[in-house]
């Protein structure tokens, strides 16, 4: 939408633009990239979007972790693609938040000075094999929840990447489930490391939705501006909805005894989340924080020579097409006759 101003003669004031915004939201618009926006609206979206690439990014090492183990060449070949297709998604929200006047240089630098967030979920090892089951069935199952209302997201380039992301992340939730069925399937062996990553993964998968409502600093105007579509809890409980008919045909139980069908309300009950557990991983403390984030660092000090090349490669490029090229007056193209030529032979455009 183009949040046009209310009176053509004049200049609109700062409540025109406001109200103008208002009105496109609540009229379920698109807001875009060159659009008036409230500050708050998109320090919100940067700081959201910013911790969401950062998770996509972060979240390739537990898996990566695999690869070279990985115990087929089909798993082997899933696998990579899978972590491949983490990164493609950092890509296209680091594209995203650009579009928001941060570039993703900035935007590394905080994560990597540890002032802005990734989810907690990657602070956890990867112990077995199983694990890369578990990661793709919960961990990725949670992702797909929270973020397919984020297709309906109010800022347009957010919303967007949103729509391929969430059909990729289907897949890698199959691939976890798909993987974890087979070794529910196996011998008792592995049948019981399935069962152990699925008692070690559950509890931080519900944790990824975010601090229960009423401790959710920014649910609320979130979900107002139309950047997030449902609560914390809300789409926590329709994930715990989602996993209990899936584990039971996986043939694994979800950790938790207090875990059941609440006739009444048309959901499942279940336990309560240890929050203090999640207050500590925020805080540097989880079981991976530190070699996340370190890794990360190493690897963008490694990748400097890459971005380097690749920036000295896209600066001769433009030079390229910017010197003279001798072309005719009237020529419109401006490149060699050779290489414009039709083929002999061609049809006449
Ligand atoms: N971890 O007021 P709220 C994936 C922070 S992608 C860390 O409720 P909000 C794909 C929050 O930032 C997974 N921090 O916040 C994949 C805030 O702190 P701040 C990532 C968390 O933003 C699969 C404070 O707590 N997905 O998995 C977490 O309204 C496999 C208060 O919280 C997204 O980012 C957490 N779990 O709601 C990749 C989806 N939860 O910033 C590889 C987009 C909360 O004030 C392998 N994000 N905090 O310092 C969202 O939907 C929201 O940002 C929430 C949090 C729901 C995560």
């Amino acid at each position: 939408m183009t949040t046009a101003p209310p009176a053509a003669d004049r200049s609109p004031g700062p409540s025109e633009w406001q109200s103008a915004f208002d009105a496109a939201v609540a009229a379920e618009e698109r807001i875009e990239p060159r659009d008036w926006m409230p500050d708050a609206y998109r320090a919100t979206l940067v700081r959201q979007i910013a911790q969401h690439a950062h998770s996509e990014i972060i979240g390739m090492q537990p898996e990566a972790n695999w690869i070279t183990r990985a115990p087929s060449l089909r798993r082997k070949a899933i696998l990579i693609a899978k972590v491949q297709d983490e990164a493609g998604h950092g890509l296209y929200l680091y594209s995203a938040a650009e579009t928001l006047g941060v570039s993703r240089d900035e935007l590394l630098d905080k994560l990597h000075a540890g002032t802005q967030r990734y989810s907690s979920i990657f602070n956890y090892p990867t112990l077995t094999w199983a694990d890369v089951g578990a990661i793709g069935w919960l961990v990725d199952g949670a992702a797909i929840t929270n973020q397919v209302p984020l297709c309906r997201c109010s800022y347009g380039p957010y919303a967007r990447a949103m729509v391929r992301i969430c059909k990729e992340e289907s897949f890698h939730q199959r691939q976890g489930y798909e993987l974890l069925l087979a070794l529910s399937r196996g011998t008792e062996a592995q049948r019981a490391m399935a069962q152990d990553a699925v008692d070690r993964w559950w509890w931080p998968s519900l944790m990824m939705f975010g601090p229960p409502d009423d401790r959710s600093a920014h649910s609320a105007q979130s979900m107002a501006w139309k950047i997030k579509r449902h609560s914390n809890d809300e789409l926590r409980q329709r994930f715990v909805d989602i996993c209990v008919p899936q584990a039971a045909s996986l043939g694994l139980t979800l950790p938790d005894p207090d875990l059941r069908w609440n006739e009444e309300r048309g959901r499942h009950d279940f336990g309560a989340i240890d929050w203090e557990e999640f207050s500590q991983v925020l805080k540097g403390n989880g079981p991976c924080n530190e070699q996340r984030i370190s890794q990360r660092r190493r690897a963008h000090e490694e990748g400097a020579w890459v971005r380097e090349a690749a920036s000295a490669h896209a600066a001769k490029r433009r030079a390229r097409e910017t010197a003279p090229t001798g072309r005719l007056p009237g020529s419109t193209t401006g490149r060699p006759a050779d290489r414009t030529a039709a083929p002999k032979g061609a049809p006449a455009s």
